[in-house]
């Protein structure tokens, strides 16, 4: 079991200090995020902390970890981006003896989104769009959304990366179709 500075300390050693100050972001909006919504702000700034911890492993070795530890082989077949969140969830479990599966979910899911996310998810990946350092166009649209409407914040969130993807000629990961339908659904 490690402490909160000693997961500070391990994950932050783990990618540069431009992407660390990204997480920092995270964890903040994901705790304001968390109070604004009543989700547990322990998790959200757990979630958050762990939430890229596999973002700057070679891509090799993250694929490593999906075929060898049994993680969705789906993921294969999709944008490289998609491995870090499941196997981030995977090392929080197994290295950093993170139990909680709330949390753990919340990292899972953070790129993809999924069907029926919860509170946690949802804060996360919201949180992921927004926080300070983000500078996207629309961001500024999608964070004044978040003050009054969660999924709305969201489902602006999945439309920007959906569209960008697109704009791109990218491949689409079924899921995040999904969770965006599923938000839709939501607010009707
Ligand atoms: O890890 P971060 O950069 O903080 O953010 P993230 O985990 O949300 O990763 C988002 C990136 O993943 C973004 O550049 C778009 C890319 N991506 C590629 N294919 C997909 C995808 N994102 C989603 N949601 N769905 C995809 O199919
Ligand atoms: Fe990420
Ligand atoms: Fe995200
Ligand atoms: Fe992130």
């Amino acid at each position: 079991r490690y402490t909160r500075n000693e997961l500070l300390d391990i994950v932050s050693a783990q990618m540069p200090a431009r992407r660390w100050t990204h997480v920092e972001g995270v964890i903040e909006t994901s705790v304001r995020l968390a109070h604004r919504y009543g989700a547990d702000p322990i998790k959200a700034d757990l979630a958050a902390l762990l939430h890229d911890l596999a973002k700057f492993w070679p891509v090799e070795r993250q694929e490593a970890v999906v075929r060898e530890q049994g993680l969705n082989p789906e993921l294969l077949d999709y944008d490289k981006q998609l491995l870090h969140a499941e196997v981030a969830a995977f090392v929080a479990e197994q290295e950093y003896g993170i139990d909680d599966p709330e949390v753990l979910d919340a990292v899972r899911y953070h790129t993809s989104g999924r069907v029926g996310m919860t509170l946690l998810d949802k804060i996360v990946c919201l949180a992921d769009y927004i926080e300070p350092g983000r500078n996207f166009p629309g961001v500024e649209h999608i964070r004044e959304l978040a003050e009054h409407n969660l999924e709305q914040a969201l489902l602006a969130g999945f439309d920007s990366t959906i569209s960008f993807l697109i704009e791109k000629g990218k491949i689409i990961f079924p899921l995040t179709l999904l969770a965006r339908n599923d938000l839709v659904r939501q607010l009707d």
